[in-house]
């Protein structure tokens, strides 16, 4: 954010250099190059100058002071990122109809715009519009692809997009004239957005119970708190009520406990306690099985600096599918992280089936633990509760687990589409198999799934599909 960016560099400093996030240093090294920084920027705001600025920019331009013209600017801009994509020899288009061919950093050249076309697709999901709300999904992750800031000038460019039609082109053409939508304001307007946001920031509250409350006359948190009978002095021991049990199948976290840890829960984590986190579980894995190996997937993986929760995909070489061996280590670590005080609930213990998963010999090679955890505190800090998402894989599927569980959920979304389409496969978190002879594919890196399904690898935080 300009603000925070702010506190280190004087704004006019920051509009004379290219400010990247350090995946340009990475991806420079690693091509042995000095590469266009405009899809590194890492302020929407900086994008043209970061482009204009870039120690790549072949005329030296970046030597010169900053222009006022923006016109000249954007243009030389649109030809340094088109001279990329054509020189590289690659298969991704910002234009391509699959999520999972485009490159979707976390923080795109036209961000204001997702951001508001977010709250439209928000407001269809929260009010039970499920397509609509898929459509607009399906809006940003092409917007989040798109390398140029969009204008008047290339709106044409962005109307033969895939999934845009002519009701968004003309939202996006209010925005730009506007600098908003006047929906969105309407929308922000009103109470009831406000509200039924405001109730599924509760664990265990979706968009229907929310619409019910509403219907019922409760309009904020403190009256869902009267509803459920939750205070401020019962709030604790409510947080502690929900007994692990180990043998049986476990409820959802009930809204009551929801709302006592909703502070807590809603809170962001940031990424040295996503590593600390990470750090303590495989301390406690190390004690039960060595050699466990692991990968921090999400959001975190992405690249993003918060999370809402922390995701862990874990895995051992001789773990075997089938005689229970990765549900047991899995119960086992959940049980023992429980008895630290570490895991404080558990919402879901289960062998993992998705609607489409795999009709195959991976029926338990995976299992997954949601729990809710908390860091001792320690001298310095008081944690707070986080929602902590355990995945355990057998060797086979450790890497598409990984791909699986790193999102983002439209990048996701359309792997499945592309395999199935495209490919005439099946991928889903617990593996790729052929569909018409259901052959069974076992990848030893994140990039042989890539390579499998016939696609380019793309880095992690390029993966950033949705807002
Ligand atoms: P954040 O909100 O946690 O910061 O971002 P995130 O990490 O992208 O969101 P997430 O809700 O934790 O989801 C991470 C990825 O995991 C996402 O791409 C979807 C995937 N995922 C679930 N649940 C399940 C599931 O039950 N099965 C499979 N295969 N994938 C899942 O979230
Ligand atoms: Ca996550
Ligand atoms: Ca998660």
């Amino acid at each position: 954010m300009r603000k925070r960016l702010e506190r280190h560099v004087n704004w006019n400093i920051a509009r004379r250099k290219a400010i990247v996030t350090p995946q340009w240093l990475r991806d420079s090294v690693e091509s042995g190059q000095l590469l266009p920084c405009g899809r590194y920027a890492a302020l929407g705001d900086l994008y043209e100058e970061t482009v204009k600025n870039c120690p790549d920019a072949s005329d030296g331009s970046h030597c010169q002071a900053f222009p006022e013209d923006g016109t000249a600017h954007r243009i030389e801009s649109e030809l340094t990122e088109r001279k990329y994509h054509s020189e590289k020899d690659t298969q991704i288009r910002y234009h391509h109809r699959y999520a999972c061919m485009r490159h979707s950093p976390l923080i795109c050249p036209n961000q204001g715009l997702v951001e508001k076309l977010a709250i439209l697709r928000r407001h269809r999901e929260i009010e039970g519009f499920d397509m609509q709300s898929l459509s607009y999904e399906r809006v940003i992750s092409v917007l989040k692809a798109f390398p140029y800031h969009i204008t008047l000038d290339n709106i044409h460019e962005v109307s033969e997009l895939p999934h845009i039609g002519s009701k968004i082109c003309s939202k996006i053409q209010e925005f730009i004239q506007h600098g908003d939508i006047s929906e969105c304001k309407s929308i922000l307007s009103g109470t009831r957005y406000h509200s039924l946001v405001e109730f599924t920031t509760v664990y265990g509250i979706g968009p229907a119970t929310a619409r019910n409350l509403y219907s019922l006359g409760l309009r904020t948190i403190k009256d869902l708190e009267n509803h459920y009978k939750v205070s401020p002095q019962t709030r604790d021991d409510i947080a502690k009520s929900l007994n692990v049990n180990f043998t049986k199948r476990l409820p959802q976290l009930s809204i009551k406990v929801g709302l006592a840890l909703r502070e807590d829960l809603r809170s962001r984590i940031p990424r040295s306690e996503v590593e600390e986190i990470h750090g303590v579980v495989m301390n406690e894995l190390a004690n039960i099985r060595s050699g466990c190996v692991s990968t921090i997937t999400g959001g975190y993986r992405r690249g993003k600096d918060e999370s809402n929760d922390v995701d862990i995909v874990i895995s051992h070489k001789d773990l075997k599918s089938g005689g229970d061996q990765v549900k047991g280590l899995c119960a086992h670590l959940v049980k023992r992280l429980h008895d630290k005080g570490l895991v404080t609930h558990v919402m879901h213990l289960s062998g993992f089936r998705e609607p489409n998963a795999l009709r195959t010999t991976h029926g338990d090679s995976l299992e997954k633990a949601l729990t809710v955890f908390i860091l001792p505190d320690d001298k310095k800090q008081k944690h707070v509760h986080r929602r902590l998402d355990l995945i355990f894989a057998a060797p086979e599927v450790y890497w598409t687990a990984v791909v699986g569980w790193t999102g983002s959920k439209m990048f996701e979304r359309d792997l499945r589409l592309w395999a199935k389409q495209e490919r005439g496969m099946r991928f889903d978190s617990s593996g790729i198999s052929r569909r018409h002879d259901s052959k069974l594919y076992f990848p030893n890196s994140e990039q042989e799934v890539f390579e499998l399904l016939g696609l380019e690898w793309i880095h992690p935080t390029l993966r950033n599909a949705d807002l």
